[in-house]
């Protein structure tokens, strides 16, 4: 765990201890976020500028905040500092701003309960316990939670809570029967206050290192078929995968939700003894993206969200997807820009850019401060391993952590 200004919470050289190779397998080499977008949705003279990148523009890092013990983090929960050069050069420490602990809620890592056996009744159960590293910027009015959930099974799951105060606007109304206007551009949650509409677009950066660098982004596609006239079934469809290998940059910009199709990043070089591609598969949160026109000057800014996931070459200055310098950033300098010389990603040192999207329509109860609204995503292995990695976890005596009880009603 390291930590950068624009960035903040930064992971490094993740990788998975294999107890069949007696090893660590590297799978991140490098993960951290990379932009937020914050488009608000009215277009009037006092509103239409407000479209935020808060990372580049802010400094999520340097809009990080101390984590308060016990609260936002739990009890097991260790503190590292965040040291960088503030605004005069002068080193600048924000003390408690990443946390990491143990994380265990209460659910199964694996289980079975096999009943088939004549006689005997096998039940086998695995709590699943993870490291989470945690940080937490606020950005003006808003809270933004990051963080990276490490499983024993390899999983690494990115998450994304939002929380904190809205952005509202005064207007007269109180009530929506004495709306006048066509549209006030977002929900009345209090007296005299409008919730404005606006999305939050969260870019991580990820340069995965799957069992080494040399790596490529399949796309396998579940098509449906026809059960031939020459089988003899009653079945008439199934779906089967069709493998496409995407060659240069173009082929791996995806849109979620318009197909169903498996993305995943595959060590070529690597394979298991049954000949498997070594690999990590993206499990996508839900696909939302921009509705911004593409001519829109502030989705030309953040042209990066035009697609849900992008697949680059690594590159060492293609690290901002808004750009290097985004405050005053006209679009030029984008991922999407980079992305446009369509290099060659198969068999190399690949980045995957992912973005969080939250469409927000603001409710009574998102006032005054917000309920946390969680999405991410989740990086899988998938044929990694030779079997299951964690069958052979063994059973963890949970005994010692207090219990619920219950209270009866006399
Ligand atoms: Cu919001």
């Amino acid at each position: 765990m390291s930590f950068d200004v624009r960035a903040g919470l930064v992971i490094s050289l993740a990788s998975i201890f294999d107890m069949d190779m007696n090893k660590y397998r590297q799978v991140l080499y490098k993960g951290h976020l990379s932009e937020m977008f914050v488009p608000y949705m009215d277009p009037n003279d006092d509103w239409y500028f407000i479209s935020y990148l808060d990372c580049g523009e802010f400094g999520c890092g340097q809009s990080a905040v101390s984590l308060e013990p016990y609260t936002d983090c739990p009890p097991n929960a260790a503190f590292m500092d965040g040291v960088f050069a503030g605004q005069h050069g002068t080193p600048t420490k924000i003390s408690n701003v990443m946390c990491i602990f143990e994380k265990y809620a209460g659910d199964i890592m694996w289980r079975h309960t096999e009943a088939e056996v004549p006689g005997l009744k096998i039940t086998e159960v695995r709590p699943d316990v993870s490291l989470v590293a945690r940080m937490v910027t606020t950005v003006g009015n808003y809270d933004y939670i990051i963080e990276y959930e490490f499983k024993p099974s390899g999983s690494i799951k990115m998450g994304v809570g939002l929380t904190g105060v809205l952005e509202v606007k005064p207007v007269e109304y109180v009530h929506t029967s004495e709306i006048k206007e066509d549209d006030i551009y977002g929900t009345i949650v209090a007296d005299n206050t409008v919730g404005v509409n606006h999305d939050h677009f969260v870019t991580f950066r990820l340069d995965l290192d799957i069992d080494g660098t040399d790596n490529s982004f399949v796309r396998n596609e579940l098509v449906t078929k026809r059960t031939p006239k020459s089988v003899n079934t009653p079945r008439k469809s199934y779906w089967t995968t069709k493998r496409n290998t995407a060659k240069t940059e173009a082929e791996a910009r995806v849109k979620l939700g318009l197909r169903a199709e498996e993305l995943v990043v595959v060590n070529p070089n690597k394979k298991t003894k049954h000949g498997n591609e070594v690999g990590y598969r993206l499990l996508p949160g839900p696909a939302s993206s921009s509705l911004l026109a593409h001519d829109d000057y502030p989705q030309i800014r953040a042209a990066f969200t035009n697609y849900n996931v992008w697949i680059t070459p690594y590159n060492k200055s293609e690290v901002w997807t808004s750009g290097l310098y985004a405050d005053r950033s006209q679009g030029d300098d984008t991922l999407a820009v980079w992305s446009q010389r369509d290099r060659e990603i198969e068999k190399k040192d690949i980045v995957m850019w992912y973005t969080v999207g939250f469409h927000h329509v603001p409710c009574q109860e998102d006032f005054p401060t917000m309920p946390t609204m969680f999405g991410g995503f989740e990086l899988r292995p998938t044929n990694f391993f030779e079997q299951n990695p964690v069958l052979k976890a063994k059973p963890i005596n949970l005994t010692t952590i207090p219990k619920c009880t219950t209270k009866k009603n006399d």
